[in-house]
């Protein structure tokens, strides 16, 4: 990822202007039991499933509204899938909850510009692959009020549907 610009004196930096709340992605330590859960209790179906290697996850999309705004949100559902990734470390420090939360941004790099400008630890150097080919920074939980805090770029050719 390039420098951030240097704000200037007389101006604050801009802020990373989110437009959505994308996802919510809850740690869960078996990914089956919890798909059952939020289907049984809030009628939610899977809507997309994959395993990132790279993030050390095995996960599920659950769209919680329709896409009439544009853009739906979703709960993530995501399952360790080796014992030192960050959400096996969650686990064992906190238990099965509220992993972390996603918003969306049409430029994800801008986005981690602007939180740089900010003052906020940008995790990793430049965006990777996040779920069903969208680019994801994530924001230091530390610099964020304890909030793991993820942006995320949808794929070009969506309409928000993760169902393909
Ligand atoms: N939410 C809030 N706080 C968290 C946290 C979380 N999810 N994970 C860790 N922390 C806290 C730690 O408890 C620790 O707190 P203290 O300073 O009070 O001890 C602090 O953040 C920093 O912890 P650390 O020891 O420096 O770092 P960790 O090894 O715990 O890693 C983090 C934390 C955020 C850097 C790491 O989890 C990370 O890089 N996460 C980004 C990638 C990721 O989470 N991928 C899985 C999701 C994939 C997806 O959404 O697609
Ligand atoms: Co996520």
């Amino acid at each position: 990822m390039s420098p951030s610009p240097s704000p200037s004196p007389s101006q604050p930096p801009a802020p990373t202007g989110i437009t959505r709340i994308d996802h919510v992605g809850i740690a869960c330590r078996d990914l089956d039991a919890s798909i059952e859960f939020y289907q049984r209790v809030h009628g939610l179906t899977v809507e997309h499933e994959e395993v990132n290697e790279e993030q050390g996850v095995r996960e599920v999309m659950l769209r919680t509204n329709g896409t009439d705004d544009g853009n739906a949100s979703y709960l993530q559902l995501l399952e360790p899938t080796h014992s030192d990734s960050p959400v096996a470390k969650f686990l064992d420090k906190y238990g099965e909850g509220v992993h972390h939360v996603a918003f969306g941004t049409g430029n994800v790099d801008t986005a981690a510009h602007a939180a740089a400008g900010n003052g906020i630890r940008v995790l990793g150097s430049e965006p990777r692959p996040g779920t069903a080919g969208s680019r994801i920074v994530f924001l230091h939980p530390r610099d964020c009020g304890g909030v793991l805090t993820e942006l995320v770029q949808a794929p070009e050719d969506t309409t928000g549907d993760r169902n393909h």
